[in-house]
Protein backbone atom coordinates (compact mmCIF):
# COMPACT_ATOMS: atom_id res chain seq x y z
CA UNK A 1 0.00 0.00 0.00
CA UNK A 2 1.39 3.77 -1.05
CA UNK A 3 2.04 5.97 2.26
CA UNK A 4 -0.46 8.92 2.78
CA UNK A 5 0.51 10.32 5.38
CA UNK A 6 -2.11 12.54 8.19
CA UNK A 7 -0.32 15.34 10.77
CA UNK A 8 -2.62 16.83 13.44
CA UNK A 9 -1.71 19.75 14.97
CA UNK A 10 0.61 20.77 11.75
CA UNK A 11 0.35 24.28 11.95
CA UNK A 12 2.48 23.97 15.19
CA UNK A 13 6.43 24.60 16.18
CA UNK A 14 7.32 20.74 14.74
CA UNK A 15 4.25 20.37 12.07
CA UNK A 16 5.04 23.06 10.16
CA UNK A 17 8.59 21.84 9.74
CA UNK A 18 7.78 18.17 9.71
CA UNK A 19 5.24 18.87 6.87
CA UNK A 20 7.40 20.72 4.30
CA UNK A 21 10.18 17.82 4.80
CA UNK A 22 7.49 14.94 4.61
CA UNK A 23 6.37 16.56 1.70
CA UNK A 24 9.79 16.86 0.15
CA UNK A 25 10.04 13.18 0.51
CA UNK A 26 6.60 11.77 -0.44
CA UNK A 27 5.15 14.21 -2.57
CA UNK A 28 2.50 17.08 -1.62
CA UNK A 29 -0.48 15.65 -2.48
CA UNK A 30 0.51 12.51 -0.21
CA UNK A 31 1.24 14.53 2.90
CA UNK A 32 -2.08 15.84 4.44
CA UNK A 33 -2.00 18.80 6.95
CA UNK A 34 -4.44 19.83 9.78
CA UNK A 35 -4.96 21.58 12.52
CA UNK A 36 -8.17 23.23 15.35
CA UNK A 37 -6.72 26.90 13.64
CA UNK A 38 -7.66 27.68 9.85
CA UNK A 39 -4.57 27.59 7.91
CA UNK A 40 -2.02 30.57 7.13
CA UNK A 41 -3.06 31.52 3.68
CA UNK A 42 1.07 31.91 2.88
CA UNK A 43 0.46 27.77 3.24
CA UNK A 44 -2.47 27.19 0.81
CA UNK A 45 0.17 26.09 -2.13
CA UNK A 46 1.49 23.67 0.02
CA UNK A 47 -0.85 20.46 -0.46
CA UNK A 48 -4.03 19.53 1.19
CA UNK A 49 -5.09 20.81 4.21
CA UNK A 50 -8.16 20.17 6.35
CA UNK A 51 -9.78 21.84 9.67
CA UNK A 52 -9.65 19.11 12.29
CA UNK A 53 -10.28 19.22 15.95
CA UNK A 54 -7.81 15.97 17.84
CA UNK A 55 -10.31 15.26 19.98
CA UNK A 56 -13.37 14.56 17.24
CA UNK A 57 -12.61 10.98 16.55
CA UNK A 58 -15.52 11.26 13.52
CA UNK A 59 -13.58 13.82 11.72
CA UNK A 60 -10.10 12.40 12.25
CA UNK A 61 -11.67 9.51 10.81
CA UNK A 62 -13.54 10.94 7.92
CA UNK A 63 -10.56 12.27 6.63
CA UNK A 64 -8.02 9.06 7.15
CA UNK A 65 -10.69 7.38 4.99
CA UNK A 66 -11.50 9.98 2.52
CA UNK A 67 -7.39 10.39 1.89
CA UNK A 68 -6.33 6.80 1.66
CA UNK A 69 -4.30 7.63 4.58
CA UNK A 70 -1.60 5.20 6.22
CA UNK A 71 0.05 6.85 8.87
CA UNK A 72 -0.64 9.87 11.51
CA UNK A 73 1.26 12.11 13.07
CA UNK A 74 -0.23 13.54 15.93
CA UNK A 75 1.58 16.58 17.06
CA UNK A 76 -1.80 18.45 18.63
CA UNK A 77 -0.96 18.79 22.52
CA UNK A 78 -1.24 21.94 25.47
CA UNK A 79 2.26 22.45 26.22
CA UNK A 80 3.96 22.34 29.84
CA UNK A 81 3.46 26.17 30.62
CA UNK A 82 -0.21 26.65 29.00
CA UNK A 83 -1.02 23.21 30.69
CA UNK A 84 -0.12 24.77 34.39
CA UNK A 85 -2.89 27.37 33.79
CA UNK A 86 -5.65 24.57 31.94
CA UNK A 87 -4.86 21.43 33.57
CA UNK A 88 -7.68 19.67 32.28
CA UNK A 89 -8.04 21.13 29.22
CA UNK A 90 -4.40 19.48 28.77
CA UNK A 91 -5.19 16.26 30.05
CA UNK A 92 -8.81 16.35 27.61
CA UNK A 93 -6.86 17.25 24.24
CA UNK A 94 -3.30 15.19 25.21
CA UNK A 95 -4.96 12.00 26.33
CA UNK A 96 -8.28 12.07 23.88
CA UNK A 97 -6.26 12.71 20.31
CA UNK A 98 -3.63 9.74 21.57
CA UNK A 99 -6.68 7.84 22.36
CA UNK A 100 -8.59 8.53 19.28
CA UNK A 101 -5.25 7.80 16.95
CA UNK A 102 -4.54 4.54 18.67
CA UNK A 103 -8.25 3.31 18.32
CA UNK A 104 -8.19 3.96 14.40
CA UNK A 105 -4.80 1.70 14.45
CA UNK A 106 -6.20 -0.66 17.12
CA UNK A 107 -9.09 -1.18 14.32
CA UNK A 108 -6.70 -1.65 11.17
CA UNK A 109 -7.95 2.07 9.61
CA UNK A 110 -4.11 3.21 9.78
CA UNK A 111 -0.84 1.42 9.84
CA UNK A 112 1.21 3.54 11.75
CA UNK A 113 1.28 6.11 14.45
CA UNK A 114 4.04 8.92 15.77
CA UNK A 115 3.53 10.52 18.96
CA UNK A 116 5.50 12.71 20.64
CA UNK A 117 6.55 12.59 24.79
CA UNK A 118 8.87 15.19 26.08
CA UNK A 119 11.10 15.09 28.87
CA UNK A 120 8.22 16.38 30.87
CA UNK A 121 7.50 12.77 32.08
CA UNK A 122 10.57 12.89 34.25
CA UNK A 123 10.39 14.32 37.61
CA UNK A 124 12.09 15.58 40.84
CA UNK A 125 13.17 12.07 41.87
CA UNK A 126 14.33 11.26 38.37
CA UNK A 127 18.50 11.55 38.42
CA UNK A 128 18.68 14.53 36.90
CA UNK A 129 22.45 14.12 35.20
CA UNK A 130 22.69 11.31 32.33
CA UNK A 131 19.05 10.52 32.97
CA UNK A 132 18.45 6.73 31.64
CA UNK A 133 15.72 5.21 29.61
CA UNK A 134 13.97 3.28 32.52
CA UNK A 135 14.46 5.10 35.45
CA UNK A 136 12.24 6.86 38.30
CA UNK A 137 8.88 8.57 36.51
CA UNK A 138 7.10 10.92 39.15
CA UNK A 139 6.16 14.14 36.78
CA UNK A 140 4.85 17.09 38.99
CA UNK A 141 3.45 18.81 35.84
CA UNK A 142 0.23 18.44 34.14
CA UNK A 143 1.59 18.49 31.05
CA UNK A 144 4.23 15.87 32.52
CA UNK A 145 1.06 13.54 33.69
CA UNK A 146 -0.47 13.65 30.36
CA UNK A 147 2.87 12.78 28.52
CA UNK A 148 4.03 9.76 31.41
CA UNK A 149 0.23 8.40 30.58
CA UNK A 150 0.44 8.57 27.11
CA UNK A 151 3.52 6.17 27.12
CA UNK A 152 2.14 4.01 29.12
CA UNK A 153 -0.96 4.03 26.95
CA UNK A 154 1.62 3.71 23.78
CA UNK A 155 2.80 0.55 24.91
CA UNK A 156 -0.64 -1.09 26.14
CA UNK A 157 -2.19 -0.83 22.51
CA UNK A 158 1.05 -1.91 20.92
CA UNK A 159 1.62 -5.43 23.46
CA UNK A 160 -2.17 -5.84 23.71
CA UNK A 161 -3.35 -4.92 20.04
CA UNK A 162 -0.25 -4.74 17.85
CA UNK A 163 -0.52 -1.31 17.23
CA UNK A 164 2.62 0.05 15.31
CA UNK A 165 3.07 3.37 17.68
CA UNK A 166 6.46 5.04 17.54
CA UNK A 167 7.65 7.78 19.90
CA UNK A 168 10.52 10.18 21.38
CA UNK A 169 10.76 11.80 24.19
CA UNK A 170 12.10 15.19 22.72
CA UNK A 171 13.93 17.88 24.45
CA UNK A 172 13.28 21.65 24.41
CA UNK A 173 13.28 22.99 20.26
CA UNK A 174 14.33 25.68 18.51
CA UNK A 175 13.52 26.91 15.45
CA UNK A 176 12.73 30.10 13.90
CA UNK A 177 9.99 29.46 11.45
CA UNK A 178 6.76 29.52 14.21
CA UNK A 179 6.83 30.73 17.39
CA UNK A 180 6.76 28.10 20.24
CA UNK A 181 3.41 26.85 21.49
CA UNK A 182 3.43 27.57 25.51
CA UNK A 183 6.39 25.86 26.51
CA UNK A 184 8.93 25.83 29.82
CA UNK A 185 11.78 26.02 26.93
CA UNK A 186 10.11 28.94 25.16
CA UNK A 187 13.01 31.04 26.08
CA UNK A 188 15.80 29.30 24.22
CA UNK A 189 13.70 30.48 21.09
CA UNK A 190 12.30 34.16 22.45
CA UNK A 191 16.00 35.17 23.08
CA UNK A 192 17.12 34.96 19.88
CA UNK A 193 14.30 37.11 18.24
CA UNK A 194 14.74 39.68 21.61
CA UNK A 195 18.49 39.53 20.79
CA UNK A 196 17.73 40.69 17.48
CA UNK A 197 15.45 43.39 18.07
CA UNK A 198 16.36 44.98 21.15
CA UNK A 199 19.70 43.72 22.01
CA UNK A 200 18.58 42.44 25.77
CA UNK A 201 16.12 39.82 26.77
CA UNK A 202 14.45 39.34 30.41
CA UNK A 203 14.12 35.42 30.81
CA UNK A 204 12.02 33.68 32.50
CA UNK A 205 14.06 30.81 34.15
CA UNK A 206 17.11 31.66 36.73
CA UNK A 207 20.98 31.92 34.59
CA UNK A 208 21.96 28.51 36.21
CA UNK A 209 18.55 26.38 34.53
CA UNK A 210 20.12 23.52 32.53
CA UNK A 211 17.98 21.91 30.16
CA UNK A 212 18.01 19.40 27.51
CA UNK A 213 17.88 20.99 24.16
CA UNK A 214 18.42 20.60 20.27
CA UNK A 215 17.44 21.99 16.79
CA UNK A 216 14.31 21.01 15.07
CA UNK A 217 16.50 20.09 12.20
CA UNK A 218 17.68 17.66 14.54
CA UNK A 219 14.25 16.98 15.84
CA UNK A 220 12.90 16.54 12.20
CA UNK A 221 16.14 13.85 11.31
CA UNK A 222 15.17 11.51 14.92
CA UNK A 223 11.56 11.42 13.52
CA UNK A 224 11.61 10.51 10.07
CA UNK A 225 14.55 8.33 11.07
CA UNK A 226 12.46 6.46 13.82
CA UNK A 227 9.45 6.63 11.40
CA UNK A 228 11.48 4.79 8.30
CA UNK A 229 13.61 2.17 10.92
CA UNK A 230 12.54 -1.69 10.38
CA UNK A 231 9.54 -2.54 12.67
CA UNK A 232 11.84 -5.32 14.81
CA UNK A 233 14.33 -2.52 15.35
CA UNK A 234 11.96 -0.75 17.60
CA UNK A 235 12.34 -2.65 20.91
CA UNK A 236 10.79 0.57 23.26
CA UNK A 237 7.13 1.13 22.71
CA UNK A 238 6.73 3.55 25.11
CA UNK A 239 9.06 6.43 24.10
CA UNK A 240 12.68 6.85 23.40
CA UNK A 241 14.99 8.95 25.00
CA UNK A 242 16.43 11.20 22.84
CA UNK A 243 19.41 13.84 23.30
CA UNK A 244 21.69 16.72 21.46
CA UNK A 245 23.16 19.67 23.64
CA UNK A 246 22.11 20.74 27.22
CA UNK A 247 22.84 24.48 27.97
CA UNK A 248 21.15 27.19 30.76
CA UNK A 249 20.27 30.61 29.93
CA UNK A 250 23.76 31.93 30.80
CA UNK A 251 25.45 29.90 27.98
CA UNK A 252 22.37 30.72 25.35
CA UNK A 253 23.32 34.55 26.17
CA UNK A 254 26.90 34.10 26.28
CA UNK A 255 26.56 32.26 22.38
CA UNK A 256 24.60 34.96 21.12
CA UNK A 257 27.28 37.80 22.69
CA UNK A 258 29.44 36.30 20.30
CA UNK A 259 28.03 37.75 17.34
CA UNK A 260 26.16 40.78 19.20
CA UNK A 261 28.37 41.98 21.35
CA UNK A 262 25.87 44.75 23.16
CA UNK A 263 23.76 41.82 23.82
CA UNK A 264 22.32 41.70 27.57
CA UNK A 265 20.45 39.37 29.60
CA UNK A 266 18.91 39.51 32.79
CA UNK A 267 16.43 37.14 34.64
CA UNK A 268 12.71 37.64 36.14
CA UNK A 269 12.36 33.61 37.21
CA UNK A 270 8.21 33.17 36.94
CA UNK A 271 6.10 29.89 37.28
CA UNK A 272 7.93 28.03 34.77
CA UNK A 273 11.05 27.90 36.59
CA UNK A 274 9.44 25.50 39.10
CA UNK A 275 8.54 23.47 36.20
CA UNK A 276 12.30 23.27 34.79
CA UNK A 277 13.30 22.31 38.09
CA UNK A 278 11.89 19.16 37.77
CA UNK A 279 13.19 18.57 34.68
CA UNK A 280 16.57 16.48 34.15
CA UNK A 281 19.65 18.23 32.84
CA UNK A 282 21.08 16.01 30.30
CA UNK A 283 20.10 12.85 28.41
CA UNK A 284 21.08 8.93 27.95
CA UNK A 285 20.08 8.68 25.09
CA UNK A 286 21.96 5.47 23.55
CA UNK A 287 19.42 3.02 23.07
CA UNK A 288 17.84 5.28 20.25
CA UNK A 289 21.41 5.28 19.26
CA UNK A 290 21.37 1.78 19.03
CA UNK A 291 18.38 0.44 17.84
CA UNK A 292 17.49 3.34 15.08
CA UNK A 293 20.91 4.85 14.33
CA UNK A 294 20.48 8.34 15.93
CA UNK A 295 22.81 10.94 15.21
CA UNK A 296 22.25 14.54 16.58
CA UNK A 297 24.49 17.38 14.37
CA UNK A 298 23.90 20.74 16.06
CA UNK A 299 25.67 22.26 19.10
CA UNK A 300 25.00 25.64 20.60
CA UNK A 301 27.22 27.96 18.67
CA UNK A 302 25.85 25.97 15.05
CA UNK A 303 22.18 26.57 16.61
CA UNK A 304 22.72 30.39 17.35
CA UNK A 305 24.13 30.94 14.27
CA UNK A 306 21.42 29.71 12.01
CA UNK A 307 18.93 31.45 13.91
CA UNK A 308 20.72 34.86 14.16
CA UNK A 309 20.69 34.46 9.89
CA UNK A 310 17.73 32.98 9.42
CA UNK A 311 15.74 35.56 11.89
CA UNK A 312 18.12 38.11 10.47
CA UNK A 313 15.70 39.45 7.66
CA UNK A 314 12.93 40.04 10.24
CA UNK A 315 13.86 42.91 12.38
P1 LIG B 1 2.63 23.70 19.18
O1 LIG B 1 1.87 24.22 20.34
O2 LIG B 1 3.57 24.60 18.48
O3 LIG B 1 1.62 23.12 18.10
C1 LIG B 1 0.48 22.37 18.46
C2 LIG B 1 -0.57 22.58 17.41
O4 LIG B 1 -1.73 21.87 17.82
C3 LIG B 1 -0.99 24.05 17.23
O5 LIG B 1 -0.86 24.43 15.87
C4 LIG B 1 -2.45 24.08 17.68
O6 LIG B 1 -3.26 24.98 16.94
C5 LIG B 1 -2.85 22.64 17.45
N1 LIG B 1 -4.01 22.25 18.26
C6 LIG B 1 -4.35 22.65 19.50
N2 LIG B 1 -5.51 22.07 19.87
C7 LIG B 1 -5.89 21.26 18.84
C8 LIG B 1 -6.98 20.40 18.63
N3 LIG B 1 -7.95 20.24 19.54
N4 LIG B 1 -7.04 19.74 17.45
C9 LIG B 1 -6.09 19.90 16.50
N5 LIG B 1 -5.05 20.72 16.65
C10 LIG B 1 -4.93 21.39 17.81
O7 LIG B 1 3.37 22.37 19.68
P2 LIG B 1 4.69 21.71 19.08
O8 LIG B 1 5.84 22.36 19.75
O9 LIG B 1 4.64 21.66 17.61
O10 LIG B 1 4.57 20.27 19.72
C11 LIG B 1 4.03 19.18 19.02
C12 LIG B 1 4.09 17.94 19.90
O11 LIG B 1 5.44 17.71 20.31
C13 LIG B 1 3.29 18.05 21.20
O12 LIG B 1 2.78 16.78 21.53
C14 LIG B 1 4.32 18.43 22.23
O13 LIG B 1 3.97 18.02 23.51
C15 LIG B 1 5.53 17.65 21.72
N6 LIG B 1 6.79 18.23 22.20
C16 LIG B 1 7.20 19.45 21.78
C17 LIG B 1 8.40 19.97 22.24
C18 LIG B 1 8.91 21.31 21.81
O14 LIG B 1 9.89 21.81 22.39
N7 LIG B 1 8.29 21.95 20.81
C19 LIG B 1 9.16 19.23 23.16
C20 LIG B 1 8.68 18.00 23.60
C21 LIG B 1 7.50 17.49 23.09
C1 LIG C 1 7.71 22.43 26.92
O1 LIG C 1 8.55 23.22 27.39
O2 LIG C 1 6.59 22.25 27.38
C2 LIG C 1 8.13 21.60 25.73
C3 LIG C 1 8.65 20.28 26.17
C4 LIG C 1 10.06 20.13 26.60
O3 LIG C 1 7.92 19.32 26.20
N1 LIG C 1 9.08 22.34 24.98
Amino acid sequence: MKKRILILGASGQIGTELASRLRKIYGKEKVVTSDIREQDKSLKKEGPFEVIDATDYKAIENVVINYEITDVYLLAAILSATAEKFPLRAWDLNMNSLFNVLNLAKEGKINKVFWPSSIAVFGKTTPSIDTPQKTIMEPSSAYGISKQAGERWCEYYHKRYGVDVRSIRYPGLISYKTQPGGGTTDYAVDIYHKALKHKKYICFLKEKTTLPMMYIDDAIEATLKLMKAPKDSIKIRNSYNLASISFNPKEIANSIIKHIPEFEISYKPDFRQAIAETWPQSIDDSEARKDWGWEHKYSLDDITMDMLKNLASMY
